[in-house]
């Protein structure tokens, strides 16, 4: 089925059988609307930008590109087709039909995920506004801009579930999607990581292949739920969030390779007097965006969590392909734990470890880029390898956020941590230096001194493509 873009939002819901939520979000859109013109990227308003749309929801779908302004970029609803036999597969009503709509004794907890899913989409948004004036080359820019919309997109798919299975409290939800902002003093967003500044390039490389890897993995086990409105609209996000970590994965190892090739060049690690970041400093900045993201995953033991998985809200990450009871009471699961001095891990049930497996999973999943970008090092011949620190390190939610660590794992004084954090995280100075890298690159096929260019173009493209038009 293709997705009609003469339709006021665009969708495969059939919306135009439901009046009154249409109506609804038709009054929510200029709302949006004005949301992104105010607080979404800054002065992009008369650029066209060489964006891929969703034409169906079919394998395939998401490769129709085209020029297209930016405020006219069409927002749409998009689930994944329906499975008229799928179950709820986790959880106490295992086995049962999946919910078409909600269910009642279990509302406030569904709306409540929903609501965390939504804030974090135009948090990023928010968060990256000002990167467009400073992006090191059009691919790049494009890049920002179709991760941006989709973000914004992203936010569409949770209020429609809002406004269309939560009535009067879900429009005022919705409303309040809006009303929080990233940073703001009276009202932030949910999540901390989401009130972080992504003030430079490389913080935004680090956040979509960290952060944006947390919605996968949050995506993922909401794409389990029994609620099959919510799994189906999951599902398809993550076909977009794919996209985000592309940027991020390559974006980052474009910068290690640039550093790369200057210490070859130069014949030195100090490649800042070339105008690059070393790899040293990169490790700083995966330091922070790593211990940052993993807060996301929330207390490595949660009554919370448990209960989404039994009620059969939020399961796990494939959990359709877990060879187990899916039930989980009586099934242990090795957790962080501190004792005396040192972390230990102990076993506690499965289910109330669910969050920590989800951060187990994740934290696999990141070693995977950091391994493809130590080969980029080593194909230089170059002695150095990124690592991933611990997890203890720098943390603020959970057990691990009581104690100080280093990159290892070992438990440290607070004085020593203060001595020390400025070897691990990037200080002040070394954020005012690569932010003094970030001058504008606007030229086609041009590209700014600190980052190399991609290996290929968007959609077999060049890199010289007109990927972004200033009208
Ligand atoms: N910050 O039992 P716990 C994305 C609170 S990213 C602040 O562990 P739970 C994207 C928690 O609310 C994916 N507070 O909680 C990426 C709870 O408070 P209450 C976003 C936190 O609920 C890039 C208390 O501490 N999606 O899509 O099991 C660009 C007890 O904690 C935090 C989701 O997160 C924190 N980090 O776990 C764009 C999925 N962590 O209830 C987009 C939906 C915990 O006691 N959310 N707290 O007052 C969830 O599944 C859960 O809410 C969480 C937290 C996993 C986040
Ligand atoms: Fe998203
Ligand atoms: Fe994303």
């Amino acid at each position: 089925m293709s997705i009609d873009y003469q339709e006021k939002i665009p969708n495969n819901v059939n919306l135009d059988e439901d009046r009154k939520l249409k109506r609804a979000l038709e009054k929510w859109l200029p709302e949006y609307q004005s949301w992104w013109n105010e607080l979404g990227p800054v002065g992009s308003q008369n650029f066209d930008v060489y964006l891929r749309t969703a034409v169906s929801v079919e394998p395939g779908g998401l490769t129709n590109f085209g020029h297209v302004k930016m405020p006219d970029y069409r927002w749409g609803i998009f689930l994944s087709p329906q499975d008229e036999n799928r179950k709820v597969n986790f959880g106490e009503h295992k086995g049962d039909a999946a919910w078409q709509e909600v269910p009642g004794e279990y509302r406030s907890e569904l709306r409540r995920l929903i609501v965390v899913q939504g804030d974090t989409e135009p948090a990023s948004v928010e968060q990256q506004r000002h990167l467009g004036l400073t992006c090191p080359s059009l691919y790049d820019l494009r890049n920002l801009f179709q991760v941006n919309v989709e973000e914004g997109r992203h936010l569409w798919a949770m209020v429609y579930l809002l406004h269309g299975f939560f009535g009067r409290d879900g429009r005022e939800e919705a409303e309040d999607m809006l009303a929080r902002h990233s940073g703001d003093q009276d009202k932030p967003r949910l999540l901390e990581a989401f009130n972080e500044k992504t003030p430079d390039w490389l913080s935004f490389f680090m956040f979509t292949y960290f952060t944006d890897r947390d919605g996968k993995y949050q995506l993922g086990s909401l794409a389990e739920s029994g609620f099959d409105p919510l799994a189906r609209t999951c599902q398809f996000m993550l076909i977009e969030e794919a996209h985000h970590m592309f940027v991020g994965e390559t974006g980052v190892q474009r910068v290690i390779k640039r550093a790369c090739e200057m210490m070859i060049e130069h014949k030195t690690d100090d490649v800042a007097r070339f105008g690059g970041i070393s790899l040293e400093l990169i490790q700083k900045y995966l330091n922070f965006h790593f211990s940052v993201s993993v807060d996301l995953f929330g207390q490595e033991v949660s009554t919370n969590a448990a209960n989404y998985y039994t009620m059969g809200l939020k399961g796990r990450f494939m959990e359709s392909r877990i060879d187990d009871d899916h039930i989980l009471a009586d099934v242990p699961y090795k957790v962080p734990e501190i004792k005396g001095n040192k972390i230990h891990m102990v076993d506690k049930t499965a289910l109330t470890a669910v969050n920590e497996r989800l951060r187990d999973d994740y934290i696999e999943d990141c070693q995977r880029g950091v391994d493809r970008w130590n080969k980029t090092i080593k194909s230089f011949g170059i002695d150095f390898e990124m690592t991933l620190p611990h997890r203890a390190f720098h943390r603020s939610i959970g057990v691990l956020s009581e104690i100080c660590a280093n990159l290892e794992g070992e438990i440290i004084s607070q004085e020593e941590w203060d001595k020390r954090c400025d070897d691990w995280l990037p200080t002040d100075e070394e954020r005012e230096y690569v932010k003094s890298l970030m001058e504008p690159v606007t030229e086609a096929g041009k590209i700014a001194n600190w980052i190399a260019p991609p290996d290929k173009g968007i959609n077999g493209q060049p890199f010289n493509f007109d990927y972004v038009r200033f009208g």
